[in-house]
């Protein structure tokens, strides 16, 4: 099986208005927005996200006056000076070929990554991060920063060993993956308690909104090793459903947009972060574009974190 070549289609608008790339010409150290509208969706499932890339990039338009504007979030400009940004538009997918859909994802992020691009993947269901992060684990150790309401630790759901609730458990058997912090569990979800127990066992460690809202972010934070380079795995339901309400379900008890902020920051402060996913934003389901325009704000202060890293 050989991928595709090139990616499904150019995005039309693109984020923030940028240039646009494909993956094999991204410029060295460029923040490259990569669209991914689903991998591998249960059977009982859709692909319930596949709208949310076209959504982010729509609210950003509103976004593009202010760009050279200092952002409070980042303490300074989006893009440091020389900092690039582009976009590589969406990956196509197949809902009758779900291993082509993992092997084209892993084939496009093993070419940016070779490119020393910095990845910003617009998902896409939760499933779309598997391959991405097999990419990132082929090539180096990292550490990853999983915010979610959920921990998927799921060995499999309907016989899918790849599907949503199963990314941290698949993440942890990379060989590369030495470190996997996850911050914002509450409520119940895919989970079993074996699922937890086996989670721990495995090293992962489970910073829940208990020990949130007791510590503050300061425990996840410390929880990420200094200097090995991190990717972020941000589920949007981690955030508050007041927050971001377009999510498959609301589970109150999340974090606010500025425990976010505080959070991503001082991982920055630690280590570089060289890859930044936002997956399960349901934009049907949003309220009165509210949890759009935060998500598309947390693609922004995403940006600005991995800009940063690669000028380091
Ligand atoms: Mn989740």
């Amino acid at each position: 099986m050989s991928p595709d070549p090139i990616p499904g289609r150019a995005a039309d608008p693109r984020f923030l208005d940028c240039e646009s790339s494909a993956p094999e010409a991204v410029p060295h150290r460029a923040v490259a927005v990569i669209g991914i509208p689903a991998a591998t969706p249960y059977r009982s499932g859709r692909a319930h996200s596949a709208s949310a890339p076209a959504a982010i990039r729509r609210a950003s338009a509103a976004q593009v006056a202010k760009l050279a504007h200092y952002d409070f979030d980042l303490g300074g400009p989006l893009l440091p000076a020389g900092g690039r940004l582009v976009d590589c538009g969406d990956l196509a997918f197949d809902p009758d070929d779900l291993p082509r859909n993992r092997a084209r994802i892993a084939a496009t992020y093993a070419t940016l990554l070779a490119r020393g691009a910095a990845p910003l993947l617009l998902g896409g269901d939760d499933s779309v991060q598997i391959p991405a992060l097999g990419a990132f684990a082929a090539r180096g150790e990292i550490t990853i920063l999983q915010v979610d309401a959920h921990i998927d630790w799921r060995d499999e759901v309907e016989g899918e060993r790849f599907g949503l609730s199963s990314t941290m458990r698949r993440a942890c058997e990379l060989d590369g993956v030495r470190t996997i912090v996850q911050v914002g569990a509450r409520g119940t979800g895919s989970a079993r308690p074996s699922d937890v127990a086996e989670a721990r066992a495995a090293g992962a460690q489970l910073i829940d909104m208990g020990i949130l809202r007791a510590k503050g972010m300061a425990p996840a934070i410390a929880a990420v090793p200094p200097g090995r380079p991190v990717v972020v795995c941000f589920d949007v339901d981690g955030f508050d459903p007041s927050v971001v309400p377009g999510v498959l379900g609301r589970t109150p008890g999340g974090l606010a947009y500025g425990d976010v902020v505080t959070l991503l920051n001082g991982v920055a402060e630690r280590a570089p972060i060289i890859g930044f996913n936002i997956v399960e934003f349901v934009p049907e389901a949003d309220i009165d574009g509210l949890g759009t325009r935060t998500v598309c704000r947390l693609a922004m202060l995403g940006a600005g974190l991995l800009a940063r890293s690669a000028a380091r």
